[in-house]
């Protein structure tokens, strides 16, 4: 085939912008890796899939002793977290100036947010999901929640905004930032819904628990505030015979059963990325995990729309 000069032209002025584009979108955005292991012994509890964000420091998940708003409820009693990651996306915050709510946030530049994971992490396990963020003050900030199964509502989150700061990644004065959660005296009862094993969620991880909850947010209200749980489940209703001496390993307050915590987060810098192809797909890629990670009371067959919409490079990239 041959170009006449002008074709020439056309094709290399193109190029050049293709790869202008690619490199100043290699510049601009970080590579992370975000991975989360469950430190529980056999038999203790489970997290579902973690949502996370990045953020300016405008995003608050909560505090002890305010009621949860709606996105904290819903991934607090069924794992879900469609509405946290709907009202992050839309730069809300649900605490402000001490009261809680649904609020629009100052943030600057653009929020990222996804998944680890798309089912329950249990002791021993671990998942992985890759993000492409910007690394200046706009996502500057780490947040995460996730539901501590079985429970009604219980969850690990941090309700400091400014807890975890990536900058020591940023300026790569560091490579890696780890840290435990769900240590002992940290987990939280989210007061949305009575705890009681009849219509808590997880239970089918652990034989002689009961079925628990058939549809999501089932389970009387209990109209209460976000608090610290003291004994786990001393006031759930329905417990089983023997609870105590059978799922004894659920005590995650037992610090010599979860010496370091329910789990282990460690975000790493991974490299920057190849082209601004890549940046698209896996931004995108936090999104259909929100979709692979409901339950299958939600009609949809766990890894299905990943499956469907990326193949298997989608996989290879987000998930292990
Ligand atoms: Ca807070
Ligand atoms: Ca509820
Ligand atoms: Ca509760
Ligand atoms: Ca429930």
């Amino acid at each position: 085939m041959s170009y006449s000069l002008n074709q020439k032209t056309l094709l290399t002025t193109l190029f050049t912008l293709t790869s202008l584009t690619i490199t100043t979108s290699a510049a601009q955005a970080l590579r992370l890796k975000v991975e989360v292991e469950n430190l529980g012994p056999d038999g203790g509890v489970a997290v579902t899939p973690v949502w996370v964000g990045f953020h300016d420091g405008s995003f608050d998940s909560y505090d002890g002793g305010l009621p949860a708003e709606r996105g904290l409820e819903q991934i607090a009693e069924d794992g879900n977290p469609m509405l946290i990651s709907q009202d992050f996306q839309d730069n809300l915050t649900y605490v402000q100036g001490g009261v809680s709510g649904i609020f629009p946030s100052d943030q600057v530049g653009t929020r990222v947010d996804g998944m680890i994971g798309n089912s329950a992490i249990i002791p021993g396990t671990s998942a992985m999901s890759m993000f492409e963020i910007t690394p200046d003050d706009s996502n500057r900030w780490f947040s995460y929640v996730s539901m501590v199964l079985p429970s009604s509502d219980y969850y690990i989150a941090n309700g400091n905004p400014v807890e975890w700061d990536l900058m020591p990644l940023f300026s790569e004065a560091v490579s890696s930032l780890s840290f435990n959660v769900g240590l002992s005296g940290t987990i939280t009862d989210a007061g949305t819904e009575i705890n009681d094993f009849n219509t808590s969620a997880g239970n089918l991880l652990y034989p002689g628990l009961g079925s628990g909850q058939t549809e999501p947010g089932q389970g009387e209200a209990e109209n209460g505030v976000n608090e610290n749980v003291g004994d786990p489940y001393a006031n759930f209703l329905n417990q089983p015979p023997n609870f105590a001496t059978d799922f004894a390993n659920l005590d995650f307050n037992n610090e010599t059963l979860y010496p370091d915590g329910i789990a282990r987060i460690t975000i790493t810098r991974v490299s920057v990325p190849e082209s601004s192809t890549t940046v698209g797909l896996i931004a995108m890629g936090g999104v259909f995990l929100l979709g692979a990670s409901l339950p299958k009371e939600f009609g949809l067959k766990p890894g299905f729309l990943r499956r469907k919409v990326f193949g298997a490079r989608f996989k290879s990239l987000s998930q292990k």
